[in-house]
């Protein structure tokens, strides 16, 4: 028996602040995180910032000082949610959505799941946020990627969806996550259910022979094509074994050969150049 079989974990708490806590609230209800909330390993619960306002308008947002497009989220309901919700523990944490934080990862959720019992999202709505959240609020700020949103919500829901599965016993059951590609360090290999025949598209013969040594050698090659085809990146990085080495090569070495053939068949030779 292992560790992770014995030992028990302080639930996680999650708590967000957000001007759309219904989204949250309706994701968690529906997914299997609603499960793991009943089974009591996880508490989730969203918070309207609105309710953290004094004025008779309820204002979250004003303009920018300085001038210039949009509206800034304000400081103080921000900070007032998130001094209701904080408790000051060490395994606590504030994190700040934004589209200038640390680049989201896979071991970053691994690092959030371990490393806290308590965690408070902070999610911007309108152009931005007030720097002083930024600089003085957050214990992290973390982006889920390069692209415009109207909202930190679905990034928020992205992190704490990845940080949760990683709570042992909210996954329904065990392994799915031990060969999944981060793990291995490779793309995933392709995945196949009934029927064996599907609008003239068969399974691939192997999958059905029962033959389990042959069946693992045919996940793995692909796997590696995978990779060396969509994500070569991530070669450098996975753990590879020798004989993940020798069928590297040769996959190398076949699409070399391919790439010689295509250029001989349109008429090139050796070392020339394609536009
Ligand atoms: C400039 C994307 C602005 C967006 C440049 C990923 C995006 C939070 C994220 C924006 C947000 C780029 C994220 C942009 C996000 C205030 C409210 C910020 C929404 C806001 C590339 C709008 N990961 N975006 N600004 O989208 O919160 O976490």
């Amino acid at each position: 028996m292992t560790n992770e079989d014995t030992m028990t974990r302080a639930p996680l708490r999650v708590d967000v602040i957000s001007l759309l806590p219904g989204v949250f609230e309706a994701y968690w209800a529906e997914s299997m995180l609603g499960r793991a909330r009943a089974a009591g390993l996880l508490a989730c619960r969203a918070h309207q910032v609105r309710d953290y306002t004094h004025d008779k308008h309820h204002l979250t947002d004003d303009y920018p000082y300085g001038g210039g497009v949009g509206m800034v989220m304000k400081p103080e309901p921000i900070f007032e949610a998130v001094e209701a919700v904080r408790e000051g523990g060490p395994r606590e944490l504030v994190i700040v959505m934004a589209p200038t934080g640390e680049r989201f990862s896979q071991a970053m959720a691994q690092e959030l799941a371990d490393g806290y019992d308590h965690l408070i999202f902070v999610c911007g709505r309108y152009e931005a946020m007030d720097e002083r959240v930024h600089a003085h609020l957050a214990g992290r700020e973390i982006s889920i990627g390069d692209y415009v949103l109207t909202g930190g919500e679905l990034p928020a829901l992205v992190v704490i969806d990845a940080v949760a599965r990683l709570i042992p016993g909210v996954l329904g059951g065990v392994g799915a996550a031990e060969s999944e590609s981060f793990v291995t360090g490779l793309l995933e290999y392709p995945h196949y259910t009934r029927p064996p025949e599907y609008r003239g598209w068969a399974v691939p013969e192997v999958l059905l022979s029962g033959h389990h040594e042959a069946i693992r050698q045919w996940r793995r090659e692909q796997s590696l094509r995978r990779t060396l085809e969509r994500r070569p990146d991530l070669l450098a990085t996975a753990p590879l074994t020798e004989e993940d080495e020798r069928l590297l090569a040769r996959l190398k070495a076949e699409s070399r050969q391919k790439a010689e053939t295509a250029d001989r068949s349109a008429g090139r030779h050796d070392d020339e150049e394609v536009e």
